[in-house]
């Protein structure tokens, strides 16, 4: 079986292990992804490399290099994912990481500096609302407030990543010093539709958009539907209506604003009775952090309209909040050079998706590299990337890990 046949069959096969019957949902510091771990875990040993678990809960595979001075190579990508999820946002950059180490192995390749393949725990940030906990972790600037934060069912990120063989008091231990990681590389697929629309099984990434994310809480009365007449309510209902809409209007009139409302809810939640809670999870991006900060003032003040014309009480809970991410460009050069020693045409491109590598940046020099997938559909079960995108994936992270062998030697 080729690379390519093996990293999508490994997708496939993990995209089996899930918190939910008939789809797919695995979220952070869960039993699901303890499943996933082991499984990850065994392809890692397989390829020849150790696994282990660090204190934030990423799965850490590692191939020693011939020179322990030679410092470490960050590989690598998210093994979590979003509710109803496709086989490979995440998966494949980790799979296919591994396939690297293992055909560096088969083809008795040694390299001065180690590889460390890295299965991040939270990229998605879908169980506790905030993202990027093990990515910060590793890179340093993990927030201890965040162990409080609590998810649906009232666990806190302390309980979780206890619960799942954690080390929430040696968080510090997952941290990488600086001097001592060449840079982040990161292979994902592209979860757009431009590698497609050019024909290119890969492409370069020039930079990553800045996101934020918002948990608008409106807090009224809650009552009896049938009694409660309308000019007395205080029904927070309509006020998530009003601010789901004032987004999808401020996007739509802000040039490469991008503003989505992907989770609300409205409590208790039955028919006959009037919302006493109601709550929008915002996330917004734009490529230019000043028209992001703007877009994200323009719609807390409008909240705070909306909450005050209905006598509401307004909470503005800012779960995350990253700015613009720029890649490394030598490694970056490294990357487009591996491509066209492949022949293949130079493709560079944006991310408006977020990536571990947003934290790792605050490490070490970053780089990524896309890969095509079938009409840009990503966060669906449905997405998909074919074995020969991923095959070509392959070679150019080989090309591009021998040749920087090469030069640090
Ligand atoms: O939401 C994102 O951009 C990423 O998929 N976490
Ligand atoms: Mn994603
Ligand atoms: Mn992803």
């Amino acid at each position: 079986m080729s690379f390519g046949d093996v990293i999508v069959e490994r997708c496939c096969a993990l995209a089996g292990v899930s918190e939910e019957p008939g789809r797919l949902t695995r979220r952070y510091a869960t039993p699901a992804m303890t499943r996933a771990n082991a499984l990850v875990g065994s392809w890692m040993r397989e390829a020849g490399m150790t696994a282990r678990l660090d204190a934030a809960g990423n799965l850490v595979g590692r191939r020693p290099g011939l020179d322990p001075d030679a410092g470490t190579l960050l590989l690598g990508s998210h093994l979590d994912t979003v509710r109803d999820a496709g086989a490979f946002d995440g998966p494949l950059g980790v799979v296919l990481s591994i396939a690297l180490v293992q055909r560096l192995r088969e083809e008795g390749v040694a390299l001065p500096f180690a590889i460390d393949v890295l299965g991040f725990a939270d990229e998605e940030g879908l169980r506790f609302g905030t993202a990027y906990l093990g990515s910060r972790a590793v890179a340093g600037t993990f927030d201890p407030a965040l162990f409080d934060v609590v998810d649906d069912d009232g666990v806190s990120v302390r309980q979780a990543l206890l619960g799942f063989g954690g080390d929430p008091a040696g968080i510090g231990t997952a941290s990488r010093r600086a001097d001592a990681v060449l840079g982040y590389v990161e292979v994902h697929m592209e979860q757009g539709p431009v590698l497609e629309d050019r024909g290119a099984p890969v492409g370069v990434v020039t930079g990553i958009a800045g996101a934020t994310r918002v948990e608008v809480r409106f807090a009224g009365q809650a009552g009896h539907a049938g009694t409660i007449p309308m000019t007395l309510r205080r029904d927070a209902a309509p006020a998530v209506a009003e601010i789901v809409l004032a987004c999808e209007e401020l996007a739509r009139a802000t040039e490469g604003l991008l503003a989505t409302v992907g989770r609300m809810d409205v409590r208790p939640g039955a028919p006959n009775v009037v919302a006493g809670t109601g709550i929008a999870f915002l996330d917004v991006r734009h490529a230019d952090d000043r028209v992001r900060a703007e877009a994200v003032a323009s719609l807390r003040q409008t909240a705070e309209q909306i909450a005050a014309a209905r006598r509401l009480e307004l909470t503005w809970d800012v779960r995350l909040d990253n700015p613009a991410v720029a890649v490394d460009d030598r490694l970056t050069a490294r990357l487009v050079d591996a491509a066209a020693g492949r022949g293949l045409a130079e493709v560079r491109l944006a991310s408006g998706a977020g990536h571990d590598g947003v934290a790792l940046a605050a490490l070490c020099p970053i780089a990524m590299l896309f890969v095509r997938c079938a009409d840009g559909l990503s966060h669906h079960p449905a997405e998909s990337v074919s074995a020969e995108d991923a095959a070509v994936a392959l070679d150019v992270l080989y090309d591009f890990t021998r040749a920087l062998g090469s030069s640090s030697a």
